[in-house]
């Protein structure tokens, strides 16, 4: 049994799909649910078959509820694809992979939506019907789709990822429909109640995870005006990403694929930034930024490494409240 322990003054995290989902479980097993609130992107939204899919929202809530596919790290263990064969064999488009128990989740959250239900009722209800009790937050209830500019054009962001497997060399980003977005009032709310939290960025893509979040309107004032530490993990490891196209994306916006980028694109907001053991040589750099720099292991394969790396965090933060970074 881990013990609980608590986060002074409050803690939010900003988090994509499958790294932050890894660090809010950690935080999860450590943390009661009140203690911390975690703001979860809604770019890579989209609607597929008429269905309104929010990936990273329910990579969260199946990690949390320790249902997620391991290997894949999204989608539900000990699913059945007969829908998806089925579809296949009519002709119908195969490249999104979405299972029998998975489709359920959509069909549900679709049928709220046309209702008039928001997404962060729904979210919340989908949560608890997973047994998940933590607080999840999409960053808005507006719709907002990223879009992937690249060689080829303008990418809906699954298309990018998962259809043309990130091959088409990137130029940019933009997030359809962010300008009149509206924050969701939780977070509002939540930053007028924890005036002194903390911000931890979870080692979620930065570009198309965590700089969502950043863009929806007042959102970084509310984060800023939280007064406690902001610190983001690195979701780059010795030039690689740990999962998904952060590296690639980097060298291709022809920035290099390191941590230091990652502690620079985050420059003005963050205090601090974990790194990985392996980039232990690029912290002299960072700090000659200006951004304190906290060494660990950020590898989060099993359950005890989740939770280490969210008792390091933990750890962080209270070294500031007690001066001693
Ligand atoms: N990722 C893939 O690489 N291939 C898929 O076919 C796929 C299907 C899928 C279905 C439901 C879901 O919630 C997530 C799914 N993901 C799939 C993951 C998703 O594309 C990405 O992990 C996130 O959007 C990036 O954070």
């Amino acid at each position: 049994m881990t013990e609980l322990r608590s986060c002074s003054n409050g803690l939010c995290v900003l988090s994509g799909g499958v790294g932050g989902a890894k660090l809010v479980l950690g935080l999860s097993r450590i943390l009661n649910n009140e203690d911390f609130l975690t703001i979860v992107n809604t770019g890579d939204d989209f609607v597929h078959f008429g269905l309104k899919i929010c990936p990273d929202i329910d990579t969260v809530i199946y990690t949390l509820a320790e249902l997620v596919d391991q290997e894949r790290g999204w989608g539900l263990k000990d699913e059945s694809w007969n829908f998806l064969n089925k579809t296949k064999l009519l002709g119908g488009e195969g490249w999104f992979n979405l299972g029998d128990k998975d489709l359920a989740t959509h069909v549900h959250r679709t049928q709220r939506l046309a209702k008039g239900d928001d997404l962060t009722s729904i979210t919340k209800n989908l949560a608890s019907s997973f047994g998940v009790e933590a607080h999840l937050v999409p960053m808005t209830n507006d719709p907002v789709s990223t879009v992937v500019e690249t060689s080829e054009g303008g990418l809906a962001f699954q298309h990018y990822f998962v259809r043309d497997r990130c091959v088409p060399t990137v130029k940019g980003f933009r997030f359809e429909g962010i300008k009149s977005s509206v924050i969701n009032p939780l977070i509002q709310e939540y930053a007028r109640a924890n005036d002194k939290s903390a911000v931890l960025l979870a080692p979620s893509n930065p570009f198309v995870s965590i700089d969502p979040i950043l863009n929806v309107p007042t959102m970084t004032d509310e984060l800023i005006g939280m007064k406690g530490p902001k610190i983001a993990i690195s979701p780059i490891i010795n030039s690689k990403a740990v999962k998904g196209p952060a590296a690639k994306m980097m060298q291709e916006l022809g920035v290099p694929s390191t941590s230091i980028e990652i502690a620079n694109h985050y420059k003005g907001l963050i205090d601090a930034i974990v790194i990985d053991h392996a980039d232990a040589p690029l912290s002299e750099k960072i700090e000659g930024m200006g951004i304190k720099v906290f060494i660990t292991n950020t590898v989060m394969h099993s359950l005890n490494e989740k939770i280490t790396l969210a008792n390091e965090c933990l750890n962080f933060i209270e070294a500031y409240w007690k001066n001693t970074w």
